[in-house]
C-alpha cells in the first residue's frame, strides 16, 4: 500500500515531510496557494505555495522563539506590531506579555486568517475575537505590511515579522527600504525580529538579510533554533535600536510565561553561528 505524504522540497533535494491522512482544504487565494492537511502524528499542517508554515504539534517551537526573546529583552514592551502571522500563533504569544497594551497584526491575505480560524487549533478563539474586532488588546488589519509600516503614524517597541520565505508576496519584507521604515517606526528603544530561513539551505538569503539589516540597525544579532516542520536549524535576525542588550533577557518576567520550547535561562546558547556561515559574512 502506498503511503501518502506531503514533502516540502528545499534546494539540492533536501526534503521535510509528513505522512498525511487527508487534505482538508485547498484554494488559490489572491496571493498564494493555500493547503491544509491532516497529518498522521503532528496534527494539521498549513502549507502556502508548497512551503510548510506550521504543524499544530510543534508550532510553539517557532512562535515562542520569534516572540519571547525580543519581548523579554525589552524592559517594558507596550506597543507591538506583527507583520504576517495570519494563523495567529505569533500574536497569541505576544499577548502573554502583560506589559503589552496593544498589538496590531497586519496580514496581507485574509484567506490565511479565515482558513486558520476554520481548520487549525492554533489560536481559534483569538482569531474569532480579532475577526469580530472584540479583542481588547489587539487588532487585525488585512493589508500590505510594507505599506502599513511606511504610512504608520504610530511607533512601536517591537516589530515582529512572521512571513513566508523572501520570494513572492514576502520579498519586500527583506529589503533595505523596509528595514529603514521599521527602524524609523521603532521607539528610541526598540527591537525588530524576522524569521530568516534555514541556516544550511537558505544561507545566501540569510546573509543578504543580515547585511541589509546591518546597514540600518544599531546592532544586529543572529540566532537559530530547531523548528519542527522546517529545515532546521531555522534562523532569526534581530535588529536593535537604542539602548537594549539583546543578549540579556528578563528572567523574572520569563517565569510567568508558560513555555514549551524556548528556555530563557539558556538564552546565550542560541547565538552560535556555524563556522562556515560566519566566514562568509
Ligand atoms: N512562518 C513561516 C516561516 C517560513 C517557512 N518557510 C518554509 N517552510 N520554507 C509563518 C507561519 C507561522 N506563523
Amino acid at each position: 500500500e502506498q503511503e501518502r505524504a506531503f514533502i516540502e522540497w528545499y534546494p539540492r533535494g533536501y526534503g521535510v515531510g509528513f505522512k498525511v491522512t487527508r487534505r482538508l482544504f485547498e484554494t488559490q487565494t489572491d496571493y498564494q496557494r493555500l493547503e491544509i492537511y491532516e497529518t498522521e502524528g503532528f496534527g494539521k499542517l498549513l502549507v502556502l505555495d508548497g512551503t510548510v508554515q506550521l504543524v499544530e504539534i510543534g508550532e510553539e517551537s517557532y512562535h515562542e522563539v520569534l516572540v519571547h526573546p525580543v519581548l523579554l529583552a525589552h524592559p517594558n514592551p507596550k506597543r507591538v506590531l506583527v507583520i504576517g502571522g495570519g494563523d495567529g500563533g505569533t500574536l497569541r504569544e505576544v499577548l502573554r506579555h502583560k506589559t503589552v497594551e496593544k498589538a496590531t497584526m497586519v496580514e496581507i491575505d485574509d484567506a490565511v486568517v479565515e482558513a486558520s480560524y476554520l481548520y487549525l487549533d492554533v489560536a481559534k478563539d483569538l482569531l474569532d475575537r480579532l475577526i469580530k474586532n472584540e479583542e481588547p488588546r489587539a487588532e487585525l488589519i488585512i493589508g500590505d505590511g510594507v505599506k502599513y509600516l511606511r504610512e504608520s503614524e504610530e511607533k512601536f517597541d517591537a516589530i515582529i515579522v512572521d512571513s513566508t520565505d523572501p520570494v513572492g508576496p514576502a520579498k519586500l519584507l527583506f529589503s533595505e527600504g523596509f528595514y529603514r521604515d521599521a527602524y524609523e517606526k521603532l521607539n528610541d528603544r526598540g527591537l525588530y525580529i524576522t524569521q530568516a530561513g534555514s541556516v544550511y539551505l537558505f544561507t545566501n538569503e540569510l546573509l543578504d538579510a543580515y547585511r541589509g539589516m546591518k546597514k540600518v540597525f544599531d546592532r544586529v544579532y543572529y540566532f537559530s533554533f530547531p523548528v519542527i516542520g522546517y529545515a532546521s536549524p531555522w534562523s532569526f535576525l534581530v535588529g536593535v535600536k537604542g539602548d537594549i542588550d539583546f543578549t540579556k533577557v528578563d528572567l523574572e518576567r520569563a517565569k510567568e510565561l508558560k513555555l514549551h520550547y524556548y528556555d530563557p535561562e539558556r538564552h546565550e546558547t542560541l547565538f552560535q553561528m556555524p563556522r562556515y556561515v560566519r566566514k562568509l559574512l
